[in-house]
């Protein structure tokens, strides 16, 4: 498969997401699809769950999107990409078409992800489809009201997990679907984050190359949701990758590797004091709370890199598989 090398090749890719969407301002969406869709060297077909990707970029009779795209209910989107992906592979070995790479793309948010898609896209992962899934996780259904999802952090504030009346938001852990994706043992899984941008866009390439099913998980942004000024979202979200509690690395062939080390990782305060969706645990009462999401990202992140540990020396023995480190 041909590859887009650098960074300003990249980027001088005919656009195939477009501005005048109706994407709010603040909202990390554009910036992951744009920046996977610039990274990907052939052409591409893309499946769109429903969602605020779908329902902003779509307004009849516009559209943002420079590519083919069809637009699927939450549950069938990874099921759709399969069916496409077959299609074309059949019709190419049948000879009714030229053989040419195209690259099957789904993204969907983290309901449609986490939740609702699950069943289809554990399916499509396990059948070994050649296609990259791309979660943008804004850690909540956020275009029908910011309700809670399975993305959704503990402690969050969202209109179904809401804080006040002695309760302080979510009760319960996020899921970890980055690992629930590598458990479905393809060549290439990885979390990124949009403040990260380069490593997005060299995480995009390379997940394209495989020829296997990929699985990105994106943490996105919602100023809306998250309860910030529109023009700190980048800044939001950096901030949770330099607390720990969403690290960059990536799973190549089952072997865990670290993109980005914090080099004075910051306490979780640090994030969660920018986000309206947390202000109640700041309160006498809650401070609890915010010990314990404190050692839940501790253990996470220990975890993560207990593991990046003992994979080491297969990198050392496969450097070339070794994502950049940011
Ligand atoms: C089966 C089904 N249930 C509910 C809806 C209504 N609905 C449309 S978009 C949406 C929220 C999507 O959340 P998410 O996937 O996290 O994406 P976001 O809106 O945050 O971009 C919901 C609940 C639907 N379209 N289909």
């Amino acid at each position: 498969m041909p590859d887009l090398k650098t960074l300003a090749e990249r980027a001088e890719l005919e656009p195939r997401f477009t501005g005048g969407h109706s994407l709010c301002r603040g909202c990390g969406a554009p910036t992951v699809v744009r920046t996977v869709l610039n990274s990907i060297a052939t052409p591409v077909v893309v499946v769109n769950a429903t969602g605020c990707l779908e329902v902003a970029t779509t307004r009849y009779p516009t559209t943002a999107w420079g590519v083919p795209w069809l637009h699927l209910a939450f549950e069938n989107a990874a099921a759709a990409a399969s069916g496409l992906e077959t299609a074309y592979r059949a019709l190419k070995k049948r000879g009714a078409i030229p053989d040419e790479p195209i690259t099957f793309v789904v993204f969907g948010g983290d309901g449609g992800t986490y939740d609702i898609g699950l069943q289809a896209l554990s399916g499509a992962l396990e059948r070994g489809h050649h296609f990259l899934y791309v979660c943008y996780d804004n850690e909540a259904y956020m275009n029908t009201g910011i309700q809670r999802s399975g993305a959704t952090p503990f402690a969050a504030s969202t209109t179904t997990s809401p804080s006040g009346r002695g309760d302080y938001g979510k009760h319960q852990e996020r899921k970890d679907i980055t690992a629930i994706a590598i458990a479905h043992h393809v060549p290439y899984v990885a979390q990124a984050a949009i403040s990260h941008w380069q490593d997005l866009s060299d995480k995009a390439a390379r997940a394209a190359r495989q020829n296997g099913p990929a699985f990105l998980n994106v943490l996105s942004g919602c100023a809306l949701g998250w309860g910030h000024a529109p023009a700190d979202t980048i800044e939001i979200v950096r901030l949770a990758v330099e607390t720990r509690y969403w690290p960059l690395y990536e799973v190549v062939d089952g072997h865990y590797w670290l993109n980005y080390q914090p080099q004075n990782p910051l306490p979780i305060e640090e994030w969660l004091s920018r986000q309206d969706r947390f202000k109640h645990l700041f309160q006498v009462e809650n401070h609890p709370h915010l010990g314990e999401l404190q050692a839940l990202v501790n253990s996470e992140w220990e975890q993560l890199e207990a593991r990046i540990q003992a994979d080491t020396p297969w990198f050392e023995a496969h450097p070339e598989l070794a994502g950049a480190r940011v």
